[in-house]
């Protein structure tokens, strides 16, 4: 039995064979970044692959969400967003001039849960940022209302959801805007990069000018962008990954499959990420290791670790009791319980597209074992 490391995720690397042919076109026309034409190649074939109109590619998804914050006016006054997510969901609220409020999500889809929004609305709350938690669909509806209620903007931290769907629709549809992540360790990647949807053209040139430093035209300085391109380079990945995404796909889904056949009765453990969902994209295989179960999740964890099985915790700690954000009143430790009780218990087993069955197998076991 091979003991190589095992972990969380591989990133899924485009073939050389689609990648160098865009290379050269880099070395040959010596445009490296500002608005290239692969960029714009890429922002076009995305826009065709995921059903939505306007895209403007950045340079990894915190920027992203940070300026469409910016873009949508944001930038003071309350956002309520969920505890349960990567750091960065918090940093780009703090980032825009606003602050987080947390609250709690479901206990089902590890969402925001709308009614637990409700309860968080004050006169300077501004916006809703909900995040796609592990790819599946926030309740996207429940959502709408509570944010039409209440004349607050809905944006979607969608770093996890590329390639979902929802009712024939893609997910990025939704709400007032969504940011993906194509970093690393996302389904789709270009090592490092991401993307803001927005609704309509005015607001993607918007969202293209704060990329780019707040420049209108050579001429002309608008407002007080950043540095959130990206480059030629990680356009040329970008649209080499495209060529074989729905290959990257197909194999997470029987992975995934593959696991909840071997995993989905286990007493104790609940399989977070339910498969056969349609427009599912299986990001991640979380499972929830409750009080049923013969260890505990930290022994679990433990456990892999010692057969060389780097399983991850995303997302314990929760933001809301991370030292930037832990003395705001709705991090206090009675608050959240249903966010509280999922970080103690959730464990992301490996998932990536060449996770082969022998090596699956030997996660399985582990998980399995007496
Ligand atoms: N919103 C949400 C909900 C997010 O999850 C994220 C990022 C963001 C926003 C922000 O998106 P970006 O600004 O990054 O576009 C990782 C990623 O760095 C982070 O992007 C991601 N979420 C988060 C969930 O995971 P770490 O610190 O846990 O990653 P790291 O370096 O420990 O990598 C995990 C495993 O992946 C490693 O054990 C080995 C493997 N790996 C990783 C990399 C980077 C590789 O095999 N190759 C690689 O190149 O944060």
């Amino acid at each position: 039995m091979s003991s190589d490391p095992i972990y969380v995720t591989r990133p899924h690397l485009p073939e050389l064979a689609d990648v160098l042919p865009l290379l050269e076109q880099i070395w040959d026309s010596g445009l490296l970044t500002n608005n290239g034409p692969l960029l714009q190649r890429f922002e076009s074939a995305l826009s065709d692959y995921l059903g939505v109109a306007h895209i403007s590619l950045v340079a990894n998804a915190t920027l992203g969400t940070t300026l469409a914050m910016e873009q949508a006016g944001i930038t003071s006054g309350e956002v309520i967003t969920t505890p349960f997510s990567f750091v960065a969901t918090s940093h780009s609220i703090k980032r825009a001039g606003a602050t987080p409020v947390f609250a709690d999500i479901d206990p089902v889809t590890l969402n925001l849960d709308p009614a637990s929004v409700v309860k968080q609305i004050t006169p300077d709350t501004k916006a809703i940022l909900a995040v796609h938690t592990f790819g599946r669909p926030c309740d996207v509806e429940g959502l709408k209302d509570v944010a039409d209620s209440h004349g607050l903007k809905l944006l979607y931290d969608a770093a996890h959801a590329f390639g979902v769907r929802k009712d024939g629709r893609s997910i990025l549809s939704y709400g007032d805007m969504s940011v993906l992540s194509f970093h690393a360790t996302k389904v789709f990647n270009t090592f490092e990069g991401g993307a803001v949807i927005s609704p309509d053209r005015e607001t993607k040139e918007g969202v293209d000018r704060l990329t780019n430093f707040g420049f209108a035209d050579t001429d002309s300085v608008e407002a007080i962008g950043l540095n959130a391109k990206m480059s030629e380079f990680n356009a040329a990945i970008g649209l080499a990954q495209l060529c074989k995404i729905d290959e990257v796909l197909a194999a997470r889904a029987r992975v995934a499959e593959r696991y909840m056949r071997y995993l989905g009765d286990v007493p104790g453990l609940r399989c977070a990420s339910p498969t056969g969902e349609s427009g599912h994209n299986h990001y991640a295989f979380p499972i929830l290791v409750g009080p049923d179960y013969p260890i505990d999740r930290d022994t679990l964890c433990e456990r892999l670790e010692q057969h060389n099985i780097f399983a991850r915790k995303y997302f314990y700690p929760l933001i809301s009791d991370m030292a930037p954000y832990a003395q705001l009143p709705s991090a206090a430790p009675k608050s959240l319980p249903i966010a509280r009780k999922v970080a103690a218990e959730v464990l992301c087993l490996p998932l990536y597209p060449d996770l082969d069955e022998a090596t699956q197998d030997r996660i399985i076991a582990q998980v399995l074992a007496k």
